[in-house]
């Protein structure tokens, strides 16, 4: 990896981390929160790996003044973290909890008094169980319920909120929660999921125009795009990749950029009032935000074989697909291929495929996990997540010098934290957490991440 210095960026480019609220928060009990699809699903046996949960996670929810005296000493522009549904409305809906909205007034108005703004999400995978025993996403009304949280949230807490997210990775959370039932709610539906999709998409739409009602602005989406690329140039595997290329990046970029789906097939795939449906979908955003982590590699199934690699998951038989491992690639200690060129070409996929319909671009997450261990003086020396990021950030720059318009990184993550079904063994952070003591040690990544920030901000001075 290179040891130049990292490229300069534009001086209004925005530096963030980004974090979520139940894989930091903890207290899941406290403050009139009401329970949510994880807090359930992490009880159920064998779901999380080492039967860890998110009761305590990062306990930010005690600790958040010391986690944002960080964040300020870190130098950020901007923190993007999510709100926690079932804080703010117990039950999904109905009356407002006002611990909760207590809670993140505190952590908002510190954040602004310390010079970051926040970056909210509304919904991060957190829904609440009272409405997930009504159908979750599955059911219509759930859309309906998002915009009016969204409502809530706007009015009360948006003259604090430099950016919004209505939804973040809606694709993730359809595939492992409804499709194949790895994270929550654990539903194994296959290709019906796509329901819970489009409810998804619809509940964005209706919560940008609820935000925006409230006198909101700035908002986009956190949305997980890469790169797919055929394992061979057989025509099977050129058909195979092109397909899983539609249901895992324009199922959900389309509709919001174009107001459609990209093509007849999938949109049969749902059901609803498509045409206006689709108009709310496409309620134009102020910015698209990417998160990226890595491209895949799809090969045509072979008969009789089961597929599994990147999802990290059996996949059901049947599929016109097959991930296949990708090769000639350093890993993360989580096995994911560390490709930075891909972060450049899905940005210039997308100037390419969407052109004037798309708007500025913020990679709202990118990040790698490493089992890091510390050196005798006690350090963290993560020169493997340093070069990542700085790779990352190489190929951001470079699609930028093409042509592509993005305007901030936000870091996964601040903080090591709860990695849904794998728990507490992958870290993403620049701050090392110890579980046990919650004691916090921010990692050389930190220092490094603090000195770029740093001279792009003598810059704008
Ligand atoms: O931890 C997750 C996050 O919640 C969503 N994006 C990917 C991260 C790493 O897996």
């Amino acid at each position: 990896m290179s040891r130049q210095p990292t490229p300069l960026f534009p001086p209004s480019f925005v530096w963030g981390t980004a974090t979520s609220a139940y894989q930091i928060e903890g207290a899941v009990a406290e403050g009139g929160r009401g329970p949510s699809i994880w807090d359930e699903f992490c009880d159920r046996p064998a779901m999380i790996a080492g039967g860890e949960t998110g009761r305590v996670a990062a306990d930010h929810y005690h600790r958040w003044p010391a986690d944002v005296d960080l964040m300020a000493r870190l130098g950020l522009d901007s923190y993007r973290l999510s709100l926690s549904w079932s804080r703010i409305l117990p039950t999904g809906s109905g009356p407002v909890n006002p611990e909760g909205v207590d809670f993140y007034e505190r952590l908002l108005d510190r954040l602004c008094a310390v010079g970051i703004s926040p970056a909210v999400t509304l919904f991060h995978w957190d829904l609440p169980s009272a409405l997930q025993d009504q159908g979750g996403w599955m059911n219509r009304d759930t859309a309906y319920r998002l915009g009016e949280y969204a409502q809530v949230v706007g009015e009360r807490l948006g003259d604090r909120v430099g950016m919004w997210m209505p939804i973040n990775e809606p694709v993730v959370h359809t595939l492992y929660g409804y499709a194949l039932g790895v994270h929550a709610p654990g539903l194994a539906l296959g290709f019906e999921a796509f329901q819970a999709a489009h409810h998804q998409l619809l509940g964005h739409g209706l919560a940008v125009q609820a935000l925006r009602s409230a006198g909101c602005d700035n908002i986009g989406i956190a949305s997980n795009h890469a790169p797919v690329h055929a394992a061979s140039d057989s025509p099977a595997d050129v058909l195979a990749a092109d397909v899983y290329d539609h249901v895992v990046n324009w199922m959900f970029a389309d509709p919001i950029l174009l107001g459609k789906y990209p093509a007849e097939e999938l949109a049969q795939l749902v059901s609803g009032p498509l045409d206006a449906d689709l108009k709310i979908i496409s309620t134009p955003l102020d910015w698209y935000g990417i998160n990226y982590y890595e491209p895949t590699v799809i090969a045509a199934p072979v008969e009789g074989q089961g597929t599994a690699g990147v999802l990290e998951v059996d996949l059901p038989p049947g599929l016109p697909f097959a991930p296949v491992p990708m090769t000639g690639y350093p890993t993360t200690d989580f096995g994911w291929p560390v490709v930075p060129e891909a972060l450049g070409e899905i940005l210039r996929t997308f100037k390419t495929r969407f052109g004037a319909a798309l708007p500025p671009i913020y990679i709202t997450e990118s990040g790698s996990s490493w089992h890091d261990l510390p050196d005798e003086f006690g350090e963290f020396v993560d020169r493997a997540r340093i070069d990542y990021h700085d790779a990352h950030l190489r190929a951001v720059r470079s699609a930028m010098d093409d042509g592509v318009d993005v305007r901030g990184y936000f870091v996964w993550s601040l903080l090591d934290n709860f990695e849904w079904a794998a728990g507490y063994k992958e870290r993403f952070g620049l701050v090392h957490v110890d579980f046990q003591t919650q004691e916090r040690t921010p990692k050389a990544s930190f220092e490094w991440y603090r000195a770029l920030i740093a001279k792009h901000r003598a810059a704008r001075v």
